[in-house]
């Protein structure tokens, strides 16, 4: 049977989403990166540049889960043991104060404490499949191409943090997979306003080299929300 399509304005051209096709990955809203008094602006960051993408992305998990379509969340960390994590990570910026080191949230990116939770605005829902991942990409030592695959799914909408960190690369990832990926401007971040931008063009340059960028409004018009 023939997936439904809805057309999204999107740039390089119009995105072809499949709603049933389609998941939500909402990369990394951790309270470490977002919060104040977190480890991302304990290392000077301003986190209202991230902060800003809150609101966007709840209005358009609201709309997603009504909708009935699947909606999935990342979060970057480690084991306790820190087995997962690469020594050129740990040193990684020579910082006195490093992942696996005792935070402002607990230890930093480190599973099950506190910063290395998803921020309460975007509390995963039951069912909704939570991707803990050591890296950058979210399909890097994960199972997150199975989770989709079982699914059926072919297209992803990306949403989160950082524009040019975790979700440049999830999206080479997903690109590289065979997967179209339509990134929503407002729903990610960056701590640097250039790199917000640059982050962005590098996706939908050269005919959409990576992919699509959009934005929620028009997703959730699309979906018939809103
Ligand atoms: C993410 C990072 N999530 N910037 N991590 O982008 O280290």
């Amino acid at each position: 049977m023939k997936a439904e399509v809805a057309v999204v304005p999107a740039e390089p051209y119009a995105f072809e989403l499949m709603p049933d096709r389609c998941g939500l990955l909402i990369i990394d809203m951790q309270r470490d990166f977002l919060e104040p008094g977190g480890f991302g602006e304990m290392l000077g960051n301003d986190v209202s540049q991230l902060r800003r993408t809150i609101e966007p992305n709840r209005r358009l998990l609201q709309a997603w889960r009504a909708a009935g379509l699947l909606a999935l969340h990342t979060r970057e960390g480690h084991r306790p043991d820190l087995t997962d994590l690469p020594p050129a990570k740990k040193v990684r910026g020579r910082g006195t104060t490093t992942i696996g080191d005792e935070g402002p949230m607990g230890r930093i990116l480190v599973r099950g404490e506190a910063g290395h939770d998803i921020i309460p605005e975007l509390c995963p829902a039951a069912g909704e499949p939570v991707i803990d991942k050591p890296g950058k990409g979210a399909f890097h030592a994960t199972d997150l191409h199975s989770i989709l695959q079982h699914r059926s799914i072919s297209q992803l909408i990306v949403t989160g943090v950082t524009t040019e960190v975790c979700v440049n690369t999830t999206v080479r990832e997903a690109n590289d997979r065979g997967y179209d990926c339509l990134v929503l401007e407002d729903c990610v971040g960056s701590y640097f306003p250039e790199f917000q931008e640059m982050g962005l063009k590098m996706i939908k340059a050269q005919g959409g080299i990576f992919g699509w960028v959009g934005s929620s409004a028009d997703v959730i018009a699309a979906i018939g929300g809103g």
